[in-house]
C-alpha cells in the first residue's frame, strides 16, 4: 500500500522537480562529513539535498522513544543512532515522528499511516529482516539540523518523497568497541562542557557514539525512572546528565547505588537553536538490573522460559507482569510484514 503511494509520490515529485530543474541531489557521506559544525556548534553540511550514511545501529528504537500512536507531544516516535566505522569518528541519529505539523511541518500521520511507516523502517526492504542494535545498515534520506546535531529524518514533511530508507548491510555485525572516557575529557575544571569546533577533542568528538564512563555515582537516585534524567559525578566533582530511556528495566529495577560504570550513547540536545555548545548528555536506553554497570548487557542469565523479570525464578511476579501487559502490541513491529 505504502509503496504504491510512494510510486505515485515519486511520479508527482519527478514532475515537480523537473519543473524546478532536477532530482534531489544525493551523495554518500561519512558521519564525520555530515556532522561538521561552525564556531557556534551549528551544522554546516549542505552539499546535497539527501545523504547516504552507513554504520552500526546502537539502540533498539522502542527503548528510546515510544512508537505507540498518539503518545506524547509528537505522537508515536522512532529513533536510532548509527555509529561510523573505522576512521569515521562520528555518528548520526535517524528520527521519525507522527505529528510534524506541531513543529512547523507539512502535516501529521494518522495512526494507521504511522504504523505503516514504522513497519517499513523497522524492516529491511530486501529481506524483511527486523533491525536491532548491532546491525550494520545503510540509510538514505533527507536531513535537518536540530540542537547540535544533523539528523537524518523526513524534514518534518509527510509527503512520500521525504521518506528515508534503512537497508541491511550486515545482520548482527555487533556493537562497536566501547570508547572509555573520563569526565575531564568532556567537562572543564569549572564543570562546563568542553566544546571544540574541530571535533577532535571534547564533547563533539564523542557525539552519537557509544561510550563507557567508569567509577561514578548517581547523585540524585530519586530521579530514577523511565524517560527521566539522573546526574553522575566522578571523584573530581565533575558531573554529567544521564538521560534514561524507556526500556522496561528502569521500572523493574531500582537505581544502582555506590560506584558504578555507565555504557551510553553520547548525545547532544542544546538549550538553544543557533548556539549549540551545551546540552550534552549520556543516553542509556535500558538497564538489566546487574547493579554494577548501568546498561543492558543483552545476554541475560537463567535460560528459564517465562522468567519475565529475569530473577531466575518463574512465579507470580512474572505472571502479574504478563497479565498486566496482556494483548499489548508494539507499534511498527506487531502485525505487519506478514
Ligand atoms: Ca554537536
Ligand atoms: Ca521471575
Amino acid at each position: 500500500m505504502k509503496r504504491t503511494i510512494i510510486l505515485v509520490g515519486i511520479l508527482a515529485l519527478t514532475l515537480i522537480v523537473s519543473a524546478k530543474g532536477g532530482e534531489p541531489t544525493v551523495a554518500e557521506v561519512t558521519h564525520w562529513q555530515l556532522q561538521a559544525v561552525d564556531e557556534d556548534g551549528v551544522g554546516t553540511y549542505d552539499d546535497t539535498d539527501k545523504v547516504i550514511i552507513s554504520g552500526i545501529i546502537l539502540n533498539n528504537p522502542e527503548e528510546m522513544l515510544n512508537p505507540t500512536p498518539g503518545t506524547g507531544y509528537m505522537g508515536g516516535q522512532w529513533q536510532i543512532y548509527i555509529q561510523g566505522e573505522d576512521n569515521d569518528h562520528a555518528g548520526t541519529a535517524v528520527y521519525f515522528g507522527q505529528y510534524y505539523a506541531k513543529v512547523g511541518g507539512s502535516g501529521n500521520y494518522t495512526d494507521e499511516q504511522l504504523l505503516s511507516e514504522l513497519c517499513c523502517i523497522n524492516h529491511d526492504p530486501n529481506t524483511g529482516y527486523t533491525f536491532a542494535a548491532g546491525d550494520k545498515v545503510k540509510v538514505t534520506g533527507w536531513y535537518k539540523f536540530y540542537k547540535g546535531k544533523i539528523n537524518v529524518n523526513e524534514k518534518h514533511q509527510v509527503e512520500p518523497m521525504y521518506d528515508f530508507e534503512v537497508e541491511l548491510l550486515e545482520p548482527a555485525a555487533g556493537l562497536p568497541q566501547l570508547e572509555v572516557i573520563t569526565l575531564d575529557m568532556v567537562k572543564d575544571e569549572s564543570d562546563e562542557y568542553i566544546f571544540d569546533q574541530t571535533r577532535l577533542t571534547g564533547c563533539e568528538y564523542y557525539q552519537a557514539r557509544l561510550v563507557r564512563v567508569n567509577d561514578v555515582n548517581i547523585v540524585n537516585p530519586n530521579s530514577w525512572g523511565p524517560d527521566e534524567t539522573v546526574t553522575i559525578m566522578d571523584e573530581t566533582g565533575r558531573t554529567f546528565p544521564v538521560k534514561l530511556g524507556i526500556g522496561d528495566g528502569f521500572t523493574r529495577y531500582d537505581c544502582p547505588t555506590g560506584q558504578i560504570d555507565i555504557i551510553a550513547i553520547f548525545d547532544q540536545e542544546s538549550s538553544g537553536y543557533m548556539v549549540c555548545k551545551d546540552g550534552y548528555r549520556l543516553w542509556v536506553t535500558d538497564y538489566d538490573g546487574n547493579g554494577l554497570v548501568l546498561t543492558d548487557r543483552g545476554h541475560e542469565r537463567g535460560n528459564l522460559p517465562g522468567d519475565i523479570n529475569t530473577d531466575y525464578k518463574v512465579d507470580f511476579l512474572d505472571f502479574a507482569e504478563f497479565a498486566e501487559n496482556w494483548l499489548q502490541q508494539r507499534a511498527g513491529l506487531s502485525g505487519c510484514y506478514e
